[in-house]
């Protein structure tokens, strides 16, 4: 498991040299931007159940079929199996935008996951539909928008912040697919 420190001390260790003023850089924007970052994890997680059971809820009223005998969550223990797995890789994506690193979601959370899903029959297709839902309502929570529960915060440039949350859902949905 790495953060976005160690990953380039790593690197330079690899290379034998020392970690540039281009790294610095780096690490220098890391820390400055922390608050920022720290915001981040705070909306996601203080709204966890709100993205996770609203995904879900989508994707049954999106299609039928899931909740109708033979579903991927008919039955209220697939149903449970569900709404725990959204928690999960939530909880793996809020732990990678802390550190700034997705080697932790991928090594703790995605690791054979797409293997356990095809040995189950669980549908990748609507576990990906629910992941866009949860990564639509991340994104509006760490960019404040979410128009019902708004934070008091500071304003400023959180695109970059943004299209990394962004980007572990797209990683957890081109594991699964
Ligand atoms: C290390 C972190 C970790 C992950 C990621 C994890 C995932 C995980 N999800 C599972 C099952 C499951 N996952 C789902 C999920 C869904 N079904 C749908 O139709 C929807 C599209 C989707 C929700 C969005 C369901 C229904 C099951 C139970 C399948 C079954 O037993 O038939 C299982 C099989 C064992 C079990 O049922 O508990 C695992 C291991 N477990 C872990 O410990």
């Amino acid at each position: 498991m790495f953060d976005r420190l160690s990953r380039i001390v790593i690197a330079a260790d690899a290379s034998g040299s020392f970690v540039g003023a281009s790294e610095l850089e780096d690490i220098k924007s890391f820390v400055n931007e922390g608050n920022k970052r720290l915001d981040a994890v705070n909306f996601i997680v203080s709204n966890a159940n709100c993205i996770v059971t609203d995904a879900v809820a989508g994707i049954c009223c999106e299609t039928e079929s899931l909740t109708a005998p033979g579903g991927g969550v008919y039955t209220p223990r697939k149903m449970a199996a569900c709404l725990r797995d959204g928690d999960i890789i939530l909880r793996y994506i809020s732990y990678a935008v802390l550190v700034g690193d997705p080697s932790v979601l991928n090594d703790r959370c995605l690791n054979s996951l797409k293997e356990t899903y095809a040995a189950l029959g669980v549908p990748t297709g609507n576990a990906a539909r629910a992941l866009s839902i949860m990564k639509a309502a991340a994104v509006a929570f760490v960019n404040n928008t979410a128009s019902q529960r708004q934070m008091t915060v500071t304003q400023g440039d959180c695109n970059s912040l943004v299209s990394e949350v962004a980007g572990y859902f797209d990683i957890v949905v081109s594991t699964i697919s």
